[in-house]
């Protein structure tokens, strides 16, 4: 019902050499995937990518935008500047920048609605620490994080979202939620859609981000509310990313 999505989430990794060799390595392995598949990409290498990804089934996606449309914000890249590269996806949100950035749930929810309004799909990115769980506080940290943006998004907007649940204890540790643990979190989530908009939720990819490989991908996707996946490290290596497509 609905079509995975698995994104690659290539962080702060590439260089011109190293993403030409990458992007010929998963197109020429990528057939006929039964998922959609991207891949978000440093932005000096928007242009790269566009150019190598054209005609073909990746699309291309940012890692971050501004909450801004235009001005005088230095060092920032707005919606408008990734729709010139032909971006359609932009995490926003990701755990790294929430903790090594300072973004708050109000600004990442913003940011959300910045990229709707701007043609973009946003994969809003939530997930509680290891501490967090440990004091059985996921549903509250996890549920603050989506209901930031559902209280700002339209109710007609919705469905114009992805959300990637991304444990941070899970995130460059190799640890992985097992399966279960994971649909748990994800019915959570689309239970607060619900909320919001009934329909709309069952229309919304909810994907599982950290340390994701190929090794518990199948796993992971077999479960119900588990849409894809934003993977991490696996993302940098062609075969790592193309056997999670094909699990997908
Ligand atoms: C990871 O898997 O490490 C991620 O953070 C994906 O976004």
């Amino acid at each position: 019902m609905r079509r995975k999505l698995v994104a690659g989430n290539w962080k702060m990794n590439g260089s011109i050499a190293a993403n030409a060799l990458l992007l010929a390595e998963i197109k020429a392995g990528l057939g006929n995937a039964a998922c959609d598949a991207a891949v978000c990409v440093p932005a000096p290498y928007f242009a790269q990518c566009q150019a190598l990804l054209s005609g073909s089934a990746i699309a291309l996606g940012a890692q971050d935008m501004s909450a801004h449309d235009a001005g005088a914000y230095t060092g920032e890249v707005s919606a408008s500047m990734l729709l010139e590269f032909s971006c359609r996806y932009v995490i926003v949100g990701h755990s790294e920048r929430r903790a090594y950035f300072g973004e708050t749930n109000e600004l990442v929810a913003q940011k959300a609605v910045r990229a709707i309004k701007a043609g973009l799909i946003p994969i809003v990115c939530v997930g509680e620490t290891l501490a967090q769980r440990e004091a059985g506080r996921t549903d509250v940290i996890v549920g603050e994080q989506i209901d930031a943006v559902l209280s700002l998004i339209a109710e007609n907007d919705l469905s114009k979202i992805v959300v990637a649940y991304e444990p941070v204890w899970a995130i460059g540790t190799g640890e992985t939620a097992t399966p279960e643990m994971a649909q748990e979190v994800h019915a959570m989530l689309r239970k607060r859609l619900s909320a919001k908009n009934a329909q709309a939720a069952m229309q919304v990819k909810i994907l599982y981000g950290g340390s994701m490989k190929p090794e518990n991908a199948k796993e992971l996707l077999a479960m119900p509310d588990i849409d894809g996946g934003l993977i991490g490290g696996a993302a940098l290596k062609a075969m790592d990313f193309l056997s999670i497509i094909r699990a997908a």
